[in-house]
């Protein structure tokens, strides 16, 4: 199984659109294992995003990230990595698929609503990064058996 982090940006909160990201993801299959409310720091966001630390829309990412609440999420799921990034769609909400999150709510990429993780490795350490372990609980759903195979 794997793990994805992700974040209903402050765009997506202001707009009344967390139910609407949860129930993607739940319709989609992946079992939620972890959730909170957060009002990001500087500090935090820095290190979530310090991949992109130098690139010119850095600093407005990070003023972004920081400038309202969110919601983090941990989900899992075979393949979660992909399902969740095919889910949120391109990074840029112009040419992200109508069907996507991206695609059916964004219009630019300051304003995408939505983080998911990239790498099996980075859904590992962002999840991490945002959950102590007793915030995340393993848990088997009566429907597992008709979502996943084995
Ligand atoms: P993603 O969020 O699809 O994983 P990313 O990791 O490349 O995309 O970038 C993180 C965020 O940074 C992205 O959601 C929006 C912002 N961003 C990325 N590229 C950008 C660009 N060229 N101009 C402005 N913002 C950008
Ligand atoms: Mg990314």
């Amino acid at each position: 199984m794997e793990r994805t982090l992700i974040i209903a940006k402050p765009d997506a909160v202001q707009r009344g659109l967390i139910g609407e990201i949860v129930r993607r993801f739940e319709n989609r299959g992946l079992r939620l294992i972890g959730m909170k409310f957060i009002h990001m720091s500087r500090e935090l966001a820095s290190r979530h995003y310090a991949i992109h630390e130098g690139k010119p829309f850095y600093e407005a990412l990070l003023d972004y990230i920081t400038s309202a609440p969110v919601v983090v999420m941990a989900w899992e799921g075979s393949d979660a990595i992909t399902v969740a990034r095919n889910t949120i769609g391109a990074t840029r909400p112009a040419e992200a698929a109508a069907g996507t999150i991206r695609g059916d709510f964004g219009m630019e990429v300051g304003r995408n609503l939505v983080h998911g993780s990239d790498s099996v490795e980075n859904g590992e350490k962002e999840v991490s990064l945002f959950f102590a372990n007793d915030e995340l609980f393993a848990w088997s759903r009566d429907t597992d058996r008709w979502i996943f195979e084995d």
